[in-house]
């Protein structure tokens, strides 16, 4: 019996401290961002394609900054992660991941080299002029930052500027992404459009724009917008908008398709759009940091989420749009309801007019007005500190009038607890 227990002591130290490391994939992805299902297929057809056991731990994070610090402070073993273009940026310059090698994968399976749009290779293309970042990253999906709005309560016209955030018809009802760089370039496009007009600067300009000035100019329009706040949120806001609590919301384009869709089942109406005045477009992409561990099963993990099958699943579990080329993908994506749009730019000239939701896809006149975001290498920390200036604690007004009546109904029910309490004990 003893030697039972030891061994499964062993077995779940071993266990603990990765075990057979070449028997696992460590997964780090956003959350809401998979359809769970094709993990467990991996593993299968990993199994089929090179006779090898795989288990993947699948672990989730909220936002890009989490995700950084774990490998770049932390140094986690984790073999796949998924970090935003501006991140991928900061990991290649630094020296954080590891070239892809993709001719490894047999050619009949090489998914990554059969559907690659050109428009997300040239956006890999620009991140870094030194170095290619197509070789370090394969894009996963992608999209816009825009205003996701209940129709009912917000015209077309107010939501057409990012000032929506700020308009006080809708204090108390604005939801925000928890998400410093990407609030930070849409609300400084915003307050430079008299330059952006006059052509001093451009949109790319202002995407490198990490000056003391233009930072306390975006703080001190964002602690107006704060009073109006509901929430700072990483994914709960699309729940808001479609239950009403929230009717504006600084939101990406696929939490926004999948709210949408959502509230329609309800009868609630959403709509998004990427304001007037200029956005970010932007992608999440697969990479390989330098402590992983496992980078054969890694390199096919990233392959066979480039299947066109494996990619539309997840498009339709999440909201958002792969960053896949493939002919099947857009097929997938026809619905007759729509205007047709130019996606020409996406998919190649066969698509210059095809009807799929602009939501998901932008018409390339919305693309001509959003630009990728840039890293500020260590001028990141002066925006992380002005965004917890913005925050504070967190708090909005409305949250401290949500707190303050929670403490008054518990203080209530424990003061007429411990009154029946009293009597009670009186009695007897
Ligand atoms: N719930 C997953 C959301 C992932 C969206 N990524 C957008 C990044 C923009 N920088």
């Amino acid at each position: 019996m003893k030697r039972i227990l030891l061994l499964a002591a062993l077995c779940a130290a071993m266990i603990s401290c990765g075990g057979d490391r070449s028997e696992t994939l460590k997964v780090y992805n956003w959350s809401d961002y998979i359809d769970e299902s094709v993990i467990p297929e991996f593993e299968q057809w990993y199994k089929d394609q090179t006779g090898e056991t795989i288990k993947v731990v699948y672990q989730t994070f909220d936002v890009n900054e989490t995700m950084l610090s774990k490998i770049e402070k932390g140094h986690e073993d984790y073999d796949v992660v998924c970090p935003s273009d501006y991140i991928i940026e900061r990991m290649l310059n630094n020296g954080l991941l590891i070239p892809l090698d993709f001719a490894s994968i047999p050619d009949s399976i090489n998914y990554i080299s059969l559907n690659k749009s050109p428009y997300i290779s040239g956006m890999f293309r620009s991140i870094n002029p030194d170095i290619d970042a197509n070789d370090y990253s394969v894009a996963y999906m992608w999209g816009t930052t825009g205003i996701l709005y209940n129709t009912s309560k917000v015209t077309e016209e107010e939501a057409s500027t990012w000032d929506v955030i700020r308009n006080p018809k809708f204090a108390g009802q604005v939801l925000i992404k928890d998400a410093p760089r990407d609030v930070y370039a849409p609300v400084l496009i915003y307050l430079k459009q008299k330059e952006l007009a006059e052509g001093s600067v451009t949109l790319n300009d202002l995407m490198h724009d990490s000056s003391d000035e233009s930072i306390a100019a975006v703080e001190e329009y964002m602690k107006v917008v704060k009073d109006g706040v509901l929430g700072w949120e990483a994914d709960f806001g699309k729940e808001q908008m479609t239950k009403e609590r929230g009717v504006v919301s600084l939101n990406w384009s696929g939490d926004a398709v999948w709210a949408i869709e959502e509230a329609a089942e309800v009868g609630v109406s959403l709509a998004y759009l990427v304001p007037e005045e200029g956005s970010t477009v932007w992608f999440d992409g697969w990479v390989i940091p330098k402590y992983a561990r496992n980078v054969k099963a890694a390199t096919y993990f990233i392959d066979f989420m480039c299947r066109p099958d494996i990619a539309i699943r997840n498009m339709d579990e999440t909201g958002y749009v792969a960053a896949n080329g493939a002919m099947e993908v857009l097929e997938s994506q026809i619905d007759e309801e729509f205007e047709p749009i130019d996606l020409s730019y996406f998919f190649g000239e066969q698509a210059s007019s095809v009807r799929v939701d602009p939501v998901l896809y932008p018409d390339k006149a919305v693309i001509e007005r959003c630009v990728l975001e840039h890293d500020w290498g260590t001028d990141t920390d002066k925006l992380l500190a002005m965004w917890s200036r913005i925050k504070g604690d967190n708090a909005s007004s409305v949250t401290y009038i949500v707190i303050a009546a929670a403490v008054f109904v518990i203080a209530c029910a424990a003061i007429t607890g411990s009154a029946r309490k009293k009597r009670r004990n009186r009695r007897r």
